[in-house]
């Protein structure tokens, strides 16, 4: 918990958030691990929306003035999401007050320090974790002693020597935040895209202290966390452990995040998947790609056919809600490659299906195929490849807009019975189908963004009768049907007069966490 500051901090640990529900496990990591120096070190977030001269003057603010001899430090976590704008910050912060040592920290300047341009200004970077180094340097500079390089590579201690962070949330943060939670650290795992390849191992926090913790955030309102261990389903003992201990716990608004792989859910971990009511928990699923060959170019092992078992075990047994992702874009991945990739997870019929496009990363491995499979990335943040040898920057840019308006129709849960109506019901595939109103809407509209559910719902009525010739009354009926299942109130032109009066929305307000899964809720459960 924060405590009463006896004296102004002399350190201050920040961070630009991507918005305002999330809160910095890291941050809470490095304030809860800072020892005898914690009653003088305060936590100070911000979203990436908020203008850097604001963020400053909060900083110098909390500071204070500085005191002859105090050595006054800020940290800074640096990820994809802020790190254009955490380097405004710094030039004003440095401008504003020179004498301050800025420690930068976080994934994004953990790798190729030497090219980027936050690095220059700041005085020190710790690469990797932070939860040991940050204190000593703050020891250190506090002491007046100068460490001997600007890059400072990040102690990997053993986790039992690690402060657990969870007292750092604040009953606010409990309110109103996700708890992000963290069982292990690290993943065995290789796959190019993602930074975890680059660890060696998975590490397992000791399960009695965590749980210990965790009861803490529970006594104290928390319902709903989210895990961020890359793979949730590693250890099974573990897994299990956690999932008993909510099931002992099961409570109204108790919501569960966790990421796990497809290929690897051995029949006792169905057993306590499948004991948990609807809308409690949510399985991140990543597939990424079913292309084999694209699988073994990035060095991503998976099982595609138990991983499709396992689906459908979920979807027919547990009231897990799914969310799948997909990336486009891998080295070699053509179009018609990723078309059928699509059509094969939506085929099985999770409850969302993320479309992601590659980014290379910083330190990322995947970097290793650029020239061979000539891979042309932004070099802006988040880094988005814009085209590949197998793919123009045309093509790129039409599958970007598939994604955007895939997100607001299917993964929305707004158009359900609509979908199944129209997607693989004629000749072309699923994807297919939907590519070519994706085309066809991005002619109408011109955007793919601002639009309203009534807009979307008008535009595919107008696309499925006039382009693909369905029956008016009946698409009618079907959009109909949807929009009173979405609770929206409004008026679209498709369904003037056919709206009863005063519609009211047929569930009442809900947790804006929940009210997606609660909209994919069905007896067949699908995105079909
Ligand atoms: C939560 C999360 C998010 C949240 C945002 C959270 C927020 N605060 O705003 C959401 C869901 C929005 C998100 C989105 C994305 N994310 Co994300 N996300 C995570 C996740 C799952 C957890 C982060 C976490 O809490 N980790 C646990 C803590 C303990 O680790 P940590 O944050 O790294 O902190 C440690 C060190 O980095 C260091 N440290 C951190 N801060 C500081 C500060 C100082 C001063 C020092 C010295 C050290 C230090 O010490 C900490 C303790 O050891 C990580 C994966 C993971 N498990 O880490 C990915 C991760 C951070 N995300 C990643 C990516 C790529 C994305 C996306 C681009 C994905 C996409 N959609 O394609 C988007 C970008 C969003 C955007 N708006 O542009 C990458 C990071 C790449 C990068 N260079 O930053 C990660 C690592 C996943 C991966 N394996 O590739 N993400
Ligand atoms: S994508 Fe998942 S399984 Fe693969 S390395 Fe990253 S965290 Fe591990």
């Amino acid at each position: 918990m924060q405590p009463a500051f006896a004296k102004q901090p002399s350190i201050v640990l920040c961070t630009l958030n991507a918005k305002y529900i999330h809160a910095s496990l890291g941050l809470r990591y490095l304030l809860a691990n800072m020892g005898d120096l914690r009653s003088s070190t305060a936590l100070r977030e911000f979203t990436i929306a908020r203008k850097a001269q604001d963020v400053v003057n909060a900083l110098l603010a909390t500071l204070g003035k500085p005191e002859d001899g105090t050595v006054q430090i800020v940290g800074l976590g640096v990820y994809i999401w802020n790190v254009a704008q955490t380097t405004e910050v710094l030039r004003l912060l440095k401008a504003a007050r020179p004498g301050v040592k800025v420690v930068l920290g976080g994934p994004e300047v953990s790798h190729e320090v030497e090219q980027q341009d936050i690095i220059g200004l700041a005085d020190f970077v710790i690469t990797g974790w932070g939860d040991m180094s940050f204190p000593k340097l703050c020891h250190a500079l506090s002491q007046g002693s100068q460490p001997l390089t600007k890059v400072i590579a990040g102690e990997q201690p053993p986790l039992d020597r690690i402060a657990l962070p969870y007292a750092e949330y604040s009953d606010a943060d409990l309110a109103h935040r996700l708890v992000y939670v963290e069982a292990s650290r690290g993943c065995p795992f290789k796959c190019e895209f993602c930074l975890s390849s680059l660890d060696k191992t998975a590490w397992a926090f000791d399960p009695d202290r965590l749980l210990a913790a965790i009861e803490g955030l529970y006594q104290r309102g928390a319902r709903n966390f989210k895990f961020v261990d890359r793979t949730f389903n590693l250890k099974i003992d573990a897994s299990l452990r956690i999932l008993q201990f909510f099931l002992d716990r099961l409570s109204d608004g108790l919501f569960l995040h966790f990421e796990v792989v497809p290929d690897h859910l051995p029949e006792r971990l169905k057993t306590m998947i499948a004991q948990f009511p609807a809308d409690v928990l949510q399985l991140e699923i990543g597939i990424q790609s079913f292309n084999p060959t694209v699988q073994q170019r990035i060095s991503r092992r998976q099982d595609n056919d138990r991983s499709e078992v396992n689906l459908r075990w979920l979807l027919r047994e547990s009231r897990a809600h799914l969310h799948t992702d997909l990336i486009f874009g891998l080295p070699g991945e053509t179009l018609e490659s990723f078309a059928a990739g699509f059509d094969r997870l939506y085929a099985v019929g999770p409850h969302e299906i993320q479309l992601g496009i590659l980014k290379r990363l910083r330190g990322a491995p995947i970097a290793r195929h650029t020239n061979d499979y000539a891979m042309l990335y932004d070099p802006r943040p988040p880094y988005t490849v814009q085209q590949t040898g197998a793919v123009d920057a045309a093509t790129l840019q039409r599958f970007a807009r598939f994604s955007r308006y895939w997100e607001l129709i299917a993964n929305s849960g707004r158009f359900r019975q609509t979908l199944s109506l129209w997607l693989g019901q004629g000749p072309s595939s699923p994807f297919h189908s939907f590519l070519a109103f994706s085309d066809w809407f991005w002619r109408c509209v011109g955007k793919t963004s601002g639009l309203s559910p009534e807009a979307l719902l008008d535009g595919l009525f107008d696309y499925l009768c006039v382009d693909c010739a369905m029956p008016a009354p009946a698409i009618r009926q079907t959009l109909l049907a949807d929009y009173l299942a979405s609770g929206a109130r409004a008026s679209p032109k498709a369904l003037r007069g056919l709206l009863p009066k005063q519609h009211a929305p047929q569930h009442g307000p809900k947790r804006s966490l929940c009210q997606r899964q609660e909209r994919h809720r069905s007896p067949n459960q699908a995105l079909r």
